[in-house]
């Protein structure tokens, strides 16, 4: 073998079973051929480069928001934040993925912490983002110069290339979760990183209720006539947890109104939208809300691409794949490609949760499906 080959050495093995040769020696220096000049012939892969549906390498795994919430303000005591590092993000590692910083193959998902006081610094990349946050406030992220509040419940989409730095205007510290596309770019090598400035302005340290964004954009229905183009991210930096709320319990009101407003029985859920274009907030991640009220179970379906789920409020069970996890406030889990879940609600209370998945990545390919594997009717409490 060549020296460049022992980089990525081709290791082929005679097999039997159908459309395979016959082993014989003539057929194993072919094979020894191949290898040296790293070629693959179909006939020894096409089991598992095309599986007759997604087999993920992922695991369903769940990681729980105490221990996140724990270790994270260790760190806070112990590492600082600043250039180099940039963020006190600590990734979930799928236990499936190589150790690899990655709770899917496509997307990246993490306890951000930051102490009182405490400056990330400024840059921007190509990946995009976003901010959830279960439990806290205090903290500002500013974005293109945009003060943005962040506080329980809310969601705070912030597309590639937009310069964005965080700072903990409060007294305590606070922990919020991050998603990014970072193993989606990471693969297909289409990554851009630069530094921004070290210190913000005193204008963008303010801490205003709403932003320049929300002032502008945040209005249901309501679109600036100054700003006609769609854009394929959403210029809207917050999403506010008094809108999400209301829209989801809107929905159950309905439902026991017999109005058709919920995705099945007790099983509400919204969509985070760009108001420019209706369509996803972020080009490459899907969010959403779920809601189910108490005693309540999902369909069970599955989907083509990946999904992160972090529990908001409320307990429950959680069933992906087979495992089987009761969950509470902050927990999070991964939903695999093809995986079957099924979300069910305590019968004392509701169950809230949020979800992030790579699904618009496959809907441009024509690539996304969904399928239920319960039949309709049985998926009551
Ligand atoms: C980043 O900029 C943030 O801005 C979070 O909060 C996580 C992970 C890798 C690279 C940049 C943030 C990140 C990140």
């Amino acid at each position: 073998m060549t020296q460049e080959n022992a980089l990525s050495p081709v290791r082929l093995k005679m097999q039997a079973g159908p459309g395979q040769p016959d082993p014989s020696p003539e057929l194993e220096r072919l094979y020894r051929g191949f290898e040296q000049e790293l070629l693959v012939p179909l006939w020894t892969e096409i089991g598992d480069l095309m599986p007759p549906h997604p087999r993920s390498k992922a695991t369903a795994h769940l990681w729980r928001w105490e221990r996140l919430v724990d270790l994270a303000s260790q760190a806070g005591r112990l590492v600082p934040v600043g250039r180099g590092g940039e963020r006190r993000a600590i990734a979930l590692a799928n236990p499936s993925l190589g150790g690899k910083p990655y709770a899917t193959p496509t997307l990246w998902a993490a306890i951000q912490y930051l102490m009182p006081g405490e400056n990330a610094p400024e840059h921007r990349h190509s990946q995009h983002a976003f901010r959830f946050v279960v439990e806290g406030e205090g903290v500002w992220t500013v974005v293109g110069g945009d003060a943005v509040r962040m506080s329980r419940g809310d969601f705070l989409p912030q597309a590639g290339m937009n310069w964005h730095a965080h700072h903990n205007a409060a007294t305590e510290p606070m922990a919020w979760i991050d998603g990014l596309d970072i193993p989606f770019s990471y693969y297909t090598e289409s990554q851009f990183f630069e530094f921004g400035r070290h210190q913000l302005s005193a204008a963008e340290l303010t801490t205003p209720e709403r932003s320049v964004s929300e002032r502008l954009w945040g209005h249901p229905g309501l679109r600036p006539a100054s700003r006609p183009e769609p854009t394929p991210a959403t210029p809207l930096l917050a999403y506010r947890w008094v809108d999400t709320d209301r829209a989801l319990s809107d929905q159950l009101a309905l439902e026991r109104e017999g109005h058709a407003a919920t995705l099945s029985p007790g099983h509400a859920a919204v969509r985070f939208t760009n108001p420019t274009n209706g369509r996803d907030v972020l080009p490459t991640i899907r969010t959403e809300m779920h809601r189910l009220r108490a005693g309540a179970r999902s369909r069970t379906w599955r989907e083509v691409g990946s999904s992160v789920f972090q529990v908001f409020e409320g307990r429950g069970t959680v069933q992906v794949g087979e495992r089987r996890w009761s969950v509470s406030r902050g927990d999070m889990f991964v939903m695999p490609s093809w995986v079957p879940l099924c979300l069910q609600a305590d019968a004392d209370t509701d169950l809230d949760l949020f979800r992030f998945g790579d699904a618009p990545i496959f809907e441009a390919i024509h690539a996304h499906r969904t399928q239920v594997d319960d039949a309709p009717g049985t998926s009551g409490a």
